[in-house]
Protein backbone atom coordinates (compact mmCIF):
# COMPACT_ATOMS: atom_id res chain seq x y z
CA UNK A 1 0.00 0.00 0.00
CA UNK A 2 2.79 2.61 0.67
CA UNK A 3 4.52 1.65 -2.53
CA UNK A 4 1.83 2.14 -4.63
CA UNK A 5 1.04 5.82 -2.42
CA UNK A 6 4.74 6.63 -3.55
CA UNK A 7 4.36 5.43 -7.00
CA UNK A 8 1.65 7.24 -7.96
CA UNK A 9 2.84 10.89 -5.93
CA UNK A 10 6.79 10.34 -8.25
CA UNK A 11 4.23 9.99 -11.82
CA UNK A 12 2.01 13.00 -10.28
CA UNK A 13 5.03 14.95 -9.42
CA UNK A 14 6.96 14.40 -12.62
CA UNK A 15 3.61 15.15 -15.01
CA UNK A 16 3.43 18.64 -13.16
CA UNK A 17 7.15 19.37 -13.91
CA UNK A 18 6.51 18.28 -17.36
CA UNK A 19 9.12 15.37 -17.57
CA UNK A 20 8.19 13.07 -20.18
CA UNK A 21 6.73 10.14 -18.24
CA UNK A 22 5.65 8.14 -20.96
CA UNK A 23 8.21 9.16 -22.85
CA UNK A 24 10.41 5.80 -22.30
CA UNK A 25 7.92 3.44 -23.57
CA UNK A 26 7.01 5.20 -27.25
CA UNK A 27 9.20 3.39 -29.88
CA UNK A 28 11.93 5.98 -31.33
CA UNK A 29 10.59 7.85 -34.32
CA UNK A 30 12.05 6.93 -37.45
CA UNK A 31 12.74 10.32 -38.64
CA UNK A 32 15.00 12.91 -37.38
CA UNK A 33 13.66 16.32 -36.46
CA UNK A 34 14.87 18.23 -38.73
CA UNK A 35 15.81 21.71 -39.32
CA UNK A 36 17.50 20.93 -43.16
CA UNK A 37 16.47 22.66 -46.20
CA UNK A 38 13.26 20.51 -47.57
CA UNK A 39 14.26 18.52 -50.51
CA UNK A 40 10.41 18.94 -51.70
CA UNK A 41 7.03 19.90 -50.71
CA UNK A 42 4.18 17.93 -50.48
CA UNK A 43 0.12 19.62 -49.72
CA UNK A 44 -1.88 17.25 -47.74
CA UNK A 45 -5.35 18.44 -47.21
CA UNK A 46 -7.69 17.46 -44.57
CA UNK A 47 -11.61 17.52 -45.13
CA UNK A 48 -14.46 15.64 -43.08
CA UNK A 49 -13.54 12.65 -43.06
CA UNK A 50 -10.27 12.24 -45.30
CA UNK A 51 -6.88 13.54 -46.36
CA UNK A 52 -5.85 14.22 -49.53
CA UNK A 53 -4.02 12.98 -50.82
CA UNK A 54 -4.85 9.90 -48.02
CA UNK A 55 -1.61 8.21 -48.86
CA UNK A 56 2.03 9.79 -49.59
CA UNK A 57 5.38 7.82 -50.32
CA UNK A 58 8.47 9.56 -48.87
CA UNK A 59 12.48 8.59 -49.76
CA UNK A 60 14.89 7.53 -47.21
CA UNK A 61 16.96 10.16 -45.81
CA UNK A 62 15.30 13.23 -48.24
CA UNK A 63 13.86 15.94 -46.50
CA UNK A 64 10.78 16.88 -47.09
CA UNK A 65 7.79 19.98 -45.53
CA UNK A 66 4.95 18.69 -45.45
CA UNK A 67 2.49 21.83 -45.90
CA UNK A 68 -1.38 21.06 -43.67
CA UNK A 69 -4.34 22.36 -44.30
CA UNK A 70 -8.12 21.60 -43.70
CA UNK A 71 -10.76 22.43 -46.74
CA UNK A 72 -13.14 22.32 -43.30
CA UNK A 73 -13.21 22.34 -39.74
CA UNK A 74 -9.80 21.79 -37.68
CA UNK A 75 -8.26 18.13 -38.17
CA UNK A 76 -4.67 17.15 -37.08
CA UNK A 77 -2.53 15.04 -38.65
CA UNK A 78 -0.30 12.40 -36.32
CA UNK A 79 2.15 9.81 -37.52
CA UNK A 80 3.97 8.92 -34.31
CA UNK A 81 6.43 6.11 -36.18
CA UNK A 82 7.72 9.45 -37.89
CA UNK A 83 7.35 12.27 -35.19
CA UNK A 84 4.68 13.85 -37.26
CA UNK A 85 2.16 15.81 -35.85
CA UNK A 86 0.49 18.79 -36.90
CA UNK A 87 -2.59 20.98 -37.00
CA UNK A 88 -4.96 21.21 -39.78
CA UNK A 89 -6.63 24.73 -40.34
CA UNK A 90 -9.04 25.91 -42.86
CA UNK A 91 -7.26 29.02 -44.61
CA UNK A 92 -3.70 28.53 -42.79
CA UNK A 93 -0.84 25.97 -43.50
CA UNK A 94 0.97 24.39 -40.91
CA UNK A 95 4.83 23.42 -42.22
CA UNK A 96 6.38 20.04 -40.72
CA UNK A 97 9.41 18.78 -42.00
CA UNK A 98 10.20 15.29 -42.22
CA UNK A 99 13.66 13.18 -42.76
CA UNK A 100 13.03 9.74 -42.61
CA UNK A 101 15.43 7.77 -41.89
CA UNK A 102 14.32 4.30 -41.79
CA UNK A 103 11.71 2.36 -44.50
CA UNK A 104 8.68 0.66 -44.23
CA UNK A 105 5.03 2.07 -44.04
CA UNK A 106 3.50 4.52 -41.15
CA UNK A 107 0.10 4.85 -40.26
CA UNK A 108 -1.70 8.37 -39.71
CA UNK A 109 -4.83 9.32 -37.69
CA UNK A 110 -6.40 12.43 -37.44
CA UNK A 111 -5.52 13.61 -34.18
CA UNK A 112 -8.59 16.20 -33.66
CA UNK A 113 -11.76 15.02 -32.92
CA UNK A 114 -13.86 16.62 -35.52
CA UNK A 115 -17.15 14.28 -36.04
CA UNK A 116 -18.73 10.54 -36.28
CA UNK A 117 -16.28 10.07 -39.04
CA UNK A 118 -13.20 11.03 -37.19
CA UNK A 119 -12.02 7.40 -36.34
CA UNK A 120 -12.20 6.69 -40.45
CA UNK A 121 -9.50 9.48 -40.97
CA UNK A 122 -6.65 7.26 -41.83
CA UNK A 123 -3.26 7.91 -43.67
CA UNK A 124 -0.12 6.34 -44.78
CA UNK A 125 2.80 6.94 -45.68
CA UNK A 126 5.30 4.62 -47.31
CA UNK A 127 9.35 5.26 -47.02
CA UNK A 128 11.35 3.77 -49.31
CA UNK A 129 14.95 3.72 -50.54
CU1 LIG B 1 -10.70 14.02 -36.78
Amino acid sequence: MKLISRRVIVIVAAACMGWPVMAQQAPPAAALPSTAQPDSTIMIHAEKYKFLPAEITLKQDQTVKLELTSDDIEHSLEVPGLGINGIMKKGEATDVIVTPTKTGDYKGKCGKFCGFGHGKMHFLVHVVQ
